[in-house]
């Protein structure tokens, strides 16, 4: 914001979570997820009709990576037009038959929503939703109550005011009809909805209707715009143009610079008496020169008066409510799945967020970890990158270990700018394997996300933490971005740099808190308030388990989200040296608008015993086939009781006297009833 009344809130705390859910308190909590959306979605921009698209479903398959969620760009559009289909790469029959499947096999589909509507070029043009807006006035408006006119891939386009009284109706038509047109979608992408317009403010009126259209020569891929870059460390002469790691490439990592040189912002605006709209004072100190570069000019007028220049902010959260709005009316009860790029305070109310147009760079990367740290404050805590890099040709090493740092963030998406190599995680053996391994934790770990979700919609608590969130007392945390917590208990380490089978991290706790290997479950062997060093080959990302921690699993995670809730429930527990652990775990149908029926089971262990709690109304139907219990040790255990009885089976458990393991696997229990185990 450039200007206006600003109202400051403060938040005492005093935990820096404390601060967060304090803040989610004024903005209003994020919404809910439903289950599918935290499975792998995949995307990108260039997929060249509906064969193109569903071949990618079934090159996944083939390959047994896992895939949810199918979506489609701008590709998709008949004249780059939203809410359309290209009639001859995508048309509309072939795309509900597509569709169809997709449900059929219980995965998903997303398309692109821009936020610019295109303006009919001529009189013997037809596109119904510029027609039906202009009849219910709906667009923004020039000062003097003329048609607001941009421009963006379609042509010359206009935009929707939100505050006009018929826009939310409008839009939810809009989305009504293309979805019964054929493009039966799960959930929206709502893009550009800064909203970006390429004239320099407005486009003018009476400008020439025809001549508008964007060439596709602005297109990335086309003649003067080849998509050319690598990662850095790439050696293309060696490597050749598969992005194929055929040796080790030397080490450029570093070299890369974002920074920009900024003019000097001039003084004295402030004392002007009548704002010029157009060229106002306290210009953003962005280098990009005038206000209104490339977004709706600061002078358009809402319904209402207000102006572009004070409510610019608003546009995309206000899409987003109407979309979120919308797509309820059209599936009443159903949690709204929405992924949108401009957010505001509150935007996490109706919508998710990726991270935007990054590059297919390590430092990109490494900055994806601090952007959803980011966004854990913003409260719109459901946040990916683009996995594998978006801007720029993606090579297989950076793609295994992007497709495995992605797994374990929330909103995890693969999509790809046009033109650039093919990245979809099937494209490389090891990346295909390296995704493989990496879903398969993350599905396991369903129950975690989800509690973890419900705790972000019911109280504003962060899922992804910074280091110090949870250890605000350990100073040598305070800078840590390169590692983060989900929840409470998953310590996840990626490596972020190429040419590596090492990584360096660090263990909080300051040598008072044991931290077990997911895979291995072996204590770490940690330095105290300093770094260290971790294997991890290609193909491998360090995860370690917080002792005290009781972790709810999905035993056998399968292809989709609805196969996987279908599996018998494992526990994951982890005590510490007192004998310590607890854990909670929110069930429900993972689709329906809360209030609904829920259950939370509360998990708590004590020296050689462990209680699992149910509370609620939600009939929890998958049962609890096995119990995992770290640092049960040291001693073997000569006798196990289930609610009070005996297992007599030997062969139902055992016990791994190194790791104080004890797996108990001969269980069937039902969760909706309170369950003791007991060891000795
Ligand atoms: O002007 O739809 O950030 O994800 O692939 C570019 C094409 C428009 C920007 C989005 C990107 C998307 C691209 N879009």
């Amino acid at each position: 914001m450039v200007g206006g009344t600003l109202d400051f809130y403060f938040f005492s705390g005093p935990s820096p979570q404390k601060v967060i859910e304090q803040y989610g308190e004024l903005v209003g909590f994020p919404t809910w997820q439903p289950a599918w959306g935290f499975g792998f979605h995949l995307c990108r921009w260039g997929y060249r009709d509906v064969n193109d698209t569903r071949e990618q479903v079934t090159k996944m398959r083939e390959a047994n990576i896992p895939l949810e969620v199918m979506w489609n760009d701008i590709d998709l559009y008949h004249a780059l037009r939203d809410f359309t289909t290209d009639p001859f790469s995508f048309p509309a029959d072939q795309m509900a038959a597509f569709i169809g499947e997709l449900t059929a096999n219980q995965q998903h589909y997303i398309p692109i929503v821009d936020a610019a509507i295109a303006k009919l070029v001529n009189a013997s043009d037809t596109y119904d939703p510029y027609s039906r807006g202009s009849e219910l006035d709906v667009w923004m408006k020039n000062p003097d109550g003329s048609e607001y006119l941009g421009q963006m891939w379609p042509g010359y386009t206009v935009f929707p005011d939100w505050f006009a009284n018929n826009t939310e109706s409008f839009w939810t038509d809009a989305l009504r009809n293309w979805s019964i047109s054929g493009v039966n979608f799960s959930g929206i992408w709502l893009d550009v909805n800064e909203p970006s317009s390429f004239c320099i403010g407005s486009c003018g009126t009476g400008a020439n209707l025809t001549a508008a259209t964007i060439p596709t020569m602005f297109f990335p891929g086309t003649p003067g715009n080849l998509v050319t870059e690598y990662p850095e460390g790439y050696n293309d002469t060696i490597w050749g143009p598969s992005g194929n790691i055929t040796i080790n490439g030397t080490l450029t990592f570093g070299n890369h610079s974002l920074a920009r040189v900024l003019p000097k912002r001039g003084l004295g605006a402030a004392v002007e008496p009548n704002v010029n709209l157009n060229n106002p004072p306290y210009a953003l100190h962005n280098a990009d020169g005038f206000l209104s570069t490339h977004t709706v000019s600061t002078n358009a007028t809402h319904a209402n008066g207000a102006v572009e220049l004070d409510t610019h902010n608003l546009w995309g959260l206000m899409e987003e409510k109407a979309t979120h709005l919308g797509l309820l009316e059209l599936r009443p009860g159903k949690r709204p799945f929405l992924i949108s790029r401009s957010t505001f305070p509150s935007s996490g109310k109706w919508t998710g967020h990726w991270l935007g147009d990054n590059m297919s760079k390590w430092r990109y990367m490494y900055l994806s970890i601090q952007g959803v740290l980011q966004f854990q404050l913003f409260q719109i805590p459901f946040v990916g990158a683009d996995t594998c890099g978006f801007q720029g040709n993606t090579d297989e090493e950076l793609c295994n270990r992007w497709m495995q740092l992605s797994a374990f963030m929330p909103f995890y998406r693969n999509h790809n700018v046009r033109s650039a190599l093919s990245q979809e995680p099937y494209r490389w053996d090891s990346v295909a394997e390296a995704s493989r391994t990496a879903i398969n934790i993350r599905y396991s770990l369903l129950p975690y996300w989800y509690t973890l979700f419900a705790n972000a919609s019911l109280r504003g608590t962060p899922p992804i933490r910074a280091l110090f969130f949870e250890f605000p007392d350990e100073p040598e945390l305070f800078a840590v971005d390169r590692q983060y917590l989900i929840g409470r208990d998953l310590l996840v380490t990626p490596v972020l740099t190429p040419n590596v089978s090492t990584v360096d991290g660090i263990f909080p706790g300051q040598g008072r808190v044991q931290w077990r290997d997911w895979y291995t479950h072996e204590i770490v062997d940690a330095a105290v308030s300093k770094n260290t060093t971790l294997d991890a080959p290609l193909g491998h990302i360090n995860v370690h388990i917080r002792e005290g921690s009781a972790l709810l699993l999905y035993d056998r995670p399968a292809y989709t989200i609805a196969e996987t809730r279908q599996s018998p429930i494992s526990l994951l527990v982890t005590q510490a040296p007192d004998g310590y652990a607890f854990g909670t775990a929110y069930l429900d149908d993972g689709e329906s608008v809360p209030p609904t029926p829920n259950t939370t089971l509360t998990i708590t262990a004590t020296k050689g015993a462990l209680t699992i709690c149910p509370c609620g109304t939600f009939d929890v139907p998958q049962r609890l086939a096995k119990v995992v219990v770290l640092g049960a040790g040291p001693i073997c255990p000569v006798e196990i009781l289930i609610n009070g009885e005996r297992v007599d089976d030997d062969s139902d458990w055992e016990f791994d006297a190194k790791l104080g393991r004890l797996v108990i696997s001969g269980v069937n229990l039902d969760l909706n009833v309170h369950n003791t185990l007991t060891w000795k």
